[in-house]
């Protein structure tokens, strides 16, 4: 994208004199903060070869505000602003743009440092989900079919092994072995999600800390990055929350002996989700709270080396064998947590 066409999307939102920086990161979509004499923005580019839908995920977003405001009106939801021509959603060749007010004296945070940190993290997105419990749910609509489903990963990941990519299943097979070995999780997966007892919420889908916005002392304001806000189990919010917030380094630390369990900010996590959701959350997803971790974990080794396997085509990379060393990091932190929760 160059910057003309930058530009022709801040003439169709008004904005003038603007200033513009990137400060994110994420893997998939692209995100900007503006500064305009109208004011300050989050600009946002979707990847619309991973998000084929976008009005899909705006009508999500429409609902879910239109909904929070009748039912809990001082709950804080961002929801886009629209064009000079009233439109939410700008669209470009394979790619959609859309803009959200900034809200001021809010920070993010980029990694888990304390458990308390953890703590409000989890209560945060119970608290999104728990003021959904009544949605309608069947209204939200899927905004990427199956992306949490673990038989279907685990049946790309078989198929990328059986490719031809002989190099890089040379290169992997330490891993790939190590994978098979896991599969009883994909039995274990299949059981969950069978069991009446595992309820469909409304769940974000990407519960890392970035996306959350924090007030100046640290407490949880609101959730944003809602592309993937749609039904769900309530393993996949709590798994990503153990795959994200546990170990003192990312999935995208190369250094695999600095990866941890740090016990106190399992516990936090625990702690600050049921608190929250306790009237709600049932016996059945209690007694798979952990499981939801060795689920998430497991699934994003699968989905790393998987990419590793089709030549990067999804996560991109920044040096050669990028995918595969996330993939080991994912599976290094999936038998240390399970050795800390077994
Ligand atoms: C992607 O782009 P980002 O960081 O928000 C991915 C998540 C993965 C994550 C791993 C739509 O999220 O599922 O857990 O990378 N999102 C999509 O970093 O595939
Ligand atoms: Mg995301």
């Amino acid at each position: 994208m160059n910057a003309n066409q930058l530009i022709s999307i801040f003439d169709l939102f008004g904005w003038t004199n603007v200033h513009s920086s990137t400060i994110t990161s994420g893997l998939i979509n692209h995100t900007w903060k503006i500064d305009a004499d109208q004011g300050e923005f989050i600009l946002q580019r979707i990847n619309t070869n991973i998000f084929a839908s976008p009005e899909k995920i705006d009508a999500n977003i429409g609902m879910i505000a239109a909904y929070l405001e009748k039912k809990s009106p001082d709950y804080l939801f961002t929801i886009p602003v629209t064009t000079i021509d009233g439109n939410r959603l700008v669209e470009a060749p394979n790619q959609v743009f859309r803009a959200f007010n900034y809200i001021p004296n809010t920070n993010t945070i980029s990694v888990v440092e304390t458990a308390d940190q953890a703590k409000e993290a989890a209560q945060t997105f119970a608290s999104f989900t728990k003021a959904l419990i009544d949605f309608p749910i069947d209204q939200l609509h899927i905004t990427l079919p199956d992306f949490h489903q673990l038989d279907l990963r685990y049946h790309q990941f078989e198929k990328a092994v059986q490719s031809n990519n002989s190099d890089r299943i040379n290169q992997s097979k330490a891993i790939i072995h190590a994978l098979e070995n896991q599969k009883n999780l994909v039995n274990q997966f299949n059981q969950y999600i069978a069991n009446k007892a595992a309820y469909k919420r409304v769940m974000h889908h990407d519960t890392k800390i970035s996306n959350i916005l924090f007030d100046e002392r640290g407490k949880g304001l609101c959730v944003i990055d809602l592309d993937t806000v749609m039904p769900g189990f309530l393993f996949s919010d709590v798994g990503d929350m153990f795959r994200t917030y546990i170990s003192p380094v990312s999935e995208e630390e190369q250094n695999l002996d600095k990866i941890e369990v740090r016990k106190d900010f399992v516990e936090a996590i625990y702690e600050g989700y049921t608190s929250e959701l306790k009237d709600a959350i049932t016996q059945f997803e209690l007694d798979h709270f952990y499981l939801s971790g060795e689920i998430l974990i497991y699934m994003q080794s699968l989905r790393f080396i998987t990419d590793y396997l089709q030549n990067d085509v999804y996560y991109g990379k920044k040096y050669p064998d990028h995918n595969l060393v996330r993939a080991l990091n994912q599976y290094r932190l999936l038998e240390l947590f399970q050795a800390s929760t077994h």
